[in-house]
C-alpha cells in the first residue's frame, strides 16, 4: 500500500497499548460484552461454558493485539525467518496459558470473582486442541511456546485437522475409539483467515514444451483444492512477541468444474466438490510407521504446498529475486513427514520461478533443516514410487533429477561400492519401488539433528552410519525440552509461587536455569515442609479425579507411581505391569506383621494403543484385568493399587504430573529417541524410575545418580541379551495373567 498507510501504521503502532485495558472494571466490561455480541446470551443470564467463551474471546482480542504488533515489526526489520514445518502439534488447552503469557491471568481471576466465576473453573470448560499423537506433536508446542519467549521471527505451519487424535474410551477393560470432534463447540483461539487462500494441485500429467528455445518440463494437474489458513496466536511470556502457528484446511476451490455443471448433474457435481474437505479431516492416528496411504501422502502435500506459496509470497512481497532467499528463510522440517517440500521447492523454482536447476539446487541446500525422532530404521518413511507417480508426477521426476545429480556426485566420492551406493540412494528399488524420505531429507539439508545426545551418536553409529561418513559436518543433536510455562507455571501453580517465592524472583519462568538457585535452600526443613504440602494438595486432586474417572478411591498417603506416555512395546508398559503383579504376590504371600513394612503404593498407568496395533490394545486390557483383580481384593486393600487412566492427553498429564511422587521412563535401552515426560515430572519434583536410554542420559549428569532410580541393561548389552533370548522362566502366576488376555 500507499506511504501515507505506513504513516498510519507508525502512528498506530505507538497506541496499540493504549486500546485494551486490563484494570479489573475494564476486563468485567469486556467479558459482559462478549457475553453479549459473541457469545450472544443475555449478560445476566449466563453458564460457565459461556461465561469461559466470553472469557476466551477477551483474551484473544489481547493477544491479536500484541499479534498485530509483531506482524508489523517483522516486516518492517525483514529478519530471516524460521519457518516450523509439522504434520502435528498437540497444544493442550489454551486458555490459561494464553492470559499467564500475556501477564493478565491474575487481574483476569480478581475480575471473574467480581462477576461470580472462578477462572480455574472456567479453565477447566476448554477441550484439548490434539492435533498430534505423542512426543514429536507435543515438542512442537513447546517449541512454538519457547520461540515466542525468545523473541525469535517463527511461524509455525501445519494441518487443522476437523478430528483430532480419537478419544479413548475403555469398556470392559478394552479400548474403543471415539472421534475427537473438537470443533464442534468453536474454537476461539484461532482466526480464520477467508483471504488467505492457496489452490493446491493433485494428479495430472506432466508435458514437455517449447521455451526459449528448448523445452521445459509442465506439469497439468488433474485436480486442485483450496488452501484456507487458520492462524492461531502463540504469545510469548514477559515479551510481546506473539507468533503464528498457522493451519492449513482444504475446501472445495474455487475454479468451478464446468463439465460436471454442464452435464446436469448438478446434486453430484456438489458432493465431488465438497470431497476436497477430507484431506484435512483426520489425524492419522498411528506413531509408528508410514502405510503407503494416498490420503495420507495428500494431506502431506497440502499443508507442504499451501505453507511455501506462503512463504515464497512474503519473501516476494519485499524482494525482486531469489538471491537471498538464503538469508531470509530457515526451513525446519519436523520429521520426514514434511519432507516433499525439498521437491516443492525444487519445483516452484524451477518450473514457476525459471531459475536454472543448479540455481534452484543451490539454494534448496541452504534452507532446509531436519529433525529426526526415531531411533528404528523400520520407522523410517518409505512413500511408494507408483503412488507418487499418479499424485505427484511432477515431483517423483524431480526427485529422481535430485538422485541422478547426487549418486554421480556420489560415485565420485566413494567409488563404485554399490552395497553402498544402493543404501544411500533416495530410490529403493525393491519388490515395491519407493522413495526414502530420510535419504532425500538428509542429502538437502545442511543439519540433521538429533533429539539427545545418544540419538545422535545412534544416528551416525547405525542409522545414518553412511551418511555421517560422507557428511559429518551436517550432523548435530538438540537435545530436546519442554516449557517450564506450561508444565510448572500453568499445571502447577502452588509450586510456581513457591519457587518465586524462594528465589525471591520470578525471572525462571523465562530463564530456566536459574532454579539451580534452589539447591541453596536444599536443606531448609521450610522449604520442604511447604513443597510437602503443594504435592499433598495436587495429589488431593489427582485422587478426586481418578475416583470420578474409574470409581477406585485412592489413598493420597500412598506413593503415587505413575507412567503416562502412548503405549508401545519398547516403551515397557508390559513390563510395568508384571511388576506390579510381582509386588501384589509379595504381599499376598507375606506374613502379616511385615505388611506394616510395605509402603502403599497407587500405580498409575494411562496412554493411547494406535488403533490398528495389536499387541498395545492388549496391554491396555492386561493392566485393567490386573486393576480389577487387585482393587477388589480386600486383604491388600491401600497397600497395592492399579489404575488406568482413560483418555491420556495433555489436559490430563497437567493434571497427573504435579501429583505423582514417582514416574517411570523405562524403555528398553537404545529405543527411545529422547523422551520429554521425564523433565516434566522432575521439574514437578517427582523421582525418575529410569532406564539409561535416550535424554536419560543427560538428565543423569544433570542431576546426579543418587537423585534417580536407575535400571536395566545398557544399550551396548542389549544386542547380546537379544540374542541370548529369555533366561528366566516365567513364574506361573505371570503366565496365566498373561494368558487371561493374550
Ligand atoms: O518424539 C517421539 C520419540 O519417540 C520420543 O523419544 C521423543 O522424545 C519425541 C520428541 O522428539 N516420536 C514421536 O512422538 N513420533 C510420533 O509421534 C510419530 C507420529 C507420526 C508418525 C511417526 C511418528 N508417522
Amino acid at each position: 500500500r500507499g506511504g501515507e498507510t505506513r504513516v498510519g501504521v507508525e502512528r498506530m503502532f505507538g497506541l496499540m497499548d493504549r486500546f485494551l485495558k486490563s484494570d479489573p472494571s475494564s476486563l468485567q466490561k469486556d467479558i459482559l460484552d462478549h457475553v453479549e455480541y459473541t457469545v450472544a446470551r443475555s449478560r445476566f443470564s449466563f453458564d460457565d461454558f459461556e461465561a469461559y467463551q466470553a472469557l476466551a474471546h477477551s483474551v484473544r482480542d489481547r493477544l491479536i493485539e500484541r499479534w498485530h504488533d509483531t506482524q508489523l515489526h517483522f516486516k518492517k526489520k525483514d529478519p530471516k525467518r524460521i519457518y516450523f514445518l509439522s504434520m502435528e502439534f498437540l497444544m493442550g488447552r489454551s486458555l490459561s496459558n494464553s492470559a499467564i503469557n500475556l501477564g493478565i491471568r491474575d487481574q483476569y481471576a480478581d475480575a471473574l470473582k467480581e462477576l461470580g466465576f472462578e477462572f480455574e473453573v472456567l479453565a477447566e470448560q476448554e477441550g484439548d486442541a490434539a492435533l498430534g499423537n505423542g512426543g514429536l506433536a507435543r515438542l512442537s508446542a513447546c517449541q512454538m511456546d519457547s520461540l515466542a519467549t525468545m523473541d525469535y521471527p517463527a511461524w509455525g505451519y501445519g494441518l487443522r485437522y476437523q478430528y483430532g487424535l480419537f478419544r479413548q474410551v475403555i469398556l470392559d477393560g478394552y479400548q474403543h475409539e471415539q472421534p475427537d470432534y473438537w470443533l464442534n463447540f468453536g474454537n476461539p483461539w484461532e482466526i480464520e483467515r477467508v483471504h488467505v487462500t492457496y489452490p493446491v494441485k493433485f494428479y495430472g500429467t506432466v508435458e514437455d514444451e517449447n521455451f526459449n528455445g528448448g523445452k521445459r518440463k509442465v506439469w497439468l494437474p488433474g485436480e486442485t483444492v483450496e488452501a484456507v489458513a487458520y492462524d492461531n496466536p502463540i504469545p510469548g511470556h514477559g515479551t510481546r512477541n506473539t507468533i503464528t502457528l498457522r493451519l492449513w484446511a482444504a475446501k472445495p476451490s474455487d475454479q468451478i468444474d464446468m463439465e460436471s455443471y454442464n452435464t446436469g448433474d448438478y446434486i453430484n457435481a456438489v458432493v465431488n466438490r465438497q470431497r476436497a474437505e477430507t484431506i484435512s479431516s483426520v489425524l492419522f492416528p498411528d506413531d509408528r510407521s508410514y502405510q503407503g496411504k494416498e490420503l495420507r501422502l495428500k494431506q502431506q502435500y497440502f499443508f507442504v504446498s499451501a505453507s511455501l506459496q506462503d512463504i515464497i509470497r512474503r519473501f516476494k512481497d519485499s524482494h525482486s529475486n531469489f538471491d537471498d532467499f538464503p538469508e531470509k528463510v530457515a526451513l525446519q522440517l519436523n520429521d520426514t513427514h514434511p519432507s516433499l517440500a525439498i521437491a516443492e521447492v525444487m519445483r516452484v523454482l524451477v518450473d514457476e520461478e525459471h531459475l536454472g536447476w543448479n540455481r534452484a539446487w543451490d539454494i534448496v541446500c541452504k534452507i532446509f533443516s531436519f529433525t529426526t525422532h526415531t531411533v528404528l530404521p523400520e520407522g523410517l518413511e518409505k512413500v511408494p514410487v507408483d503412488l507418487l507417480e499418479s499424485l505427484l508426477p511432477r515431483h517423483l521426476q524431480i526427485i529422481y533429477d535430485i538422485n541422478f545429480d547426487y549418486i554421480e556426485e556420489l560415485k565420485k566420492r566413494i567409488g563404485l561400492d554399490y552395497d553402498r551406493l544402493s543404501r544411500m540412494s533416495i530410490v529403493e528399488d525393491g519388490a515395491i519401488k519407493s522413495i526414502r524420505m530420510a535419504n532425500l531429507a538428509i542429502v538437502c539439508s545442511h543439519t540433521v539433528n538429533g533429539v539427545s545426545r545418544v540419538h545422535s551418536e545412534l544416528l551416525k553409529t547405525r542409522v545414518f552410519k553412511d551418511f555421517y561418513e560422507l557428511w559429518p559436518h551436517k550432523f548435530d543433536y538438540k537435545t530436546n525440552g519442554v516449557t517450564q510455562r506450561r508444565w510448572i507455571v500453568v499445571s502447577n501453580p502452588s509450586l510456581s509461587a513457591l519457587i518465586s517465592k524462594w528465589l525471591g524472583t520470578e525471572a525462571w519462568i523465562r530463564d530456566v536455569d536459574l532454579l539451580a538457585g534452589l539447591q541453596e535452600q536444599a536443606a531448609n526443613a521450610d522449604l520442604h515442609e511447604e513443597w510437602r504440602m503443594v504435592r499433598k494438595v495436587n495429589k488431593m486432586r489427582l485422587a478426586e479425579y481418578i475416583e470420578a474417572m474409574s470409581g477406585v478411591k485412592v489413598s493420597v498417603s500412598a506413593m503415587f507411581d505413575v507412567q503416562i506416555k502412548r503405549i508401545h512395546e519398547y516403551k515397557r508398559q508390559l513390563l510395568n505391569i508384571l511388576g506390579i503383579v510381582h509386588r501384589y504376590d509379595c504381599i499376598k504371600n507375606m506374613e502379616k506383621s511385615d505388611r506394616t513394612k510395605v509402603v502403599p503404593r497407587v500405580c498409575i498407568i494411562g496412554g493411547k494403543a494406535a488403533p490398528g496395533y495389536e499387541i498395545a490394545r492388549k496391554i491396555i486390557k492386561l493392566c485393567n484385568a490386573v486393576a480389577e483383580k487387585i482393587n477388589n481384593d480386600p486383604d491388600v486393600g491401600d497397600l497395592l493399587k492399579l489404575v488406568f487412566i482413560p483418555d491420556y492427553n495433555v489436559s490430563v498429564a497437567e493434571l497427573v504430573i504435579p501429583g505423582a511422587d514417582l514416574s517411570q521412563h523405562i524403555s528398553t535401552a537404545g529405543h527411545e529417541a529422547s523422551g520429554t515426560g521425564s523433565m516434566k515430572f522432575l521439574m514437578n519434583g517427582c523421582l525418575l524410575l529410569a532406564t539409561e536410554d535416550g535424554s536419560t542420559v543427560e538428565i543423569i549428569e544433570e542431576i546426579g545418580k543418587d537423585n534417580m532410580f536407575l535400571f536395566g541393561a545398557k544399550m551396548h548389552e542389549v544386542p547380546a541379551l537379544r540374542e541370548k533370548g529369555p533366561t528366566l522362566k516365567v513364574p506361573l502366576q505371570f503366565a496365566r495373567v498373561v494368558r487371561y488376555v493374550m
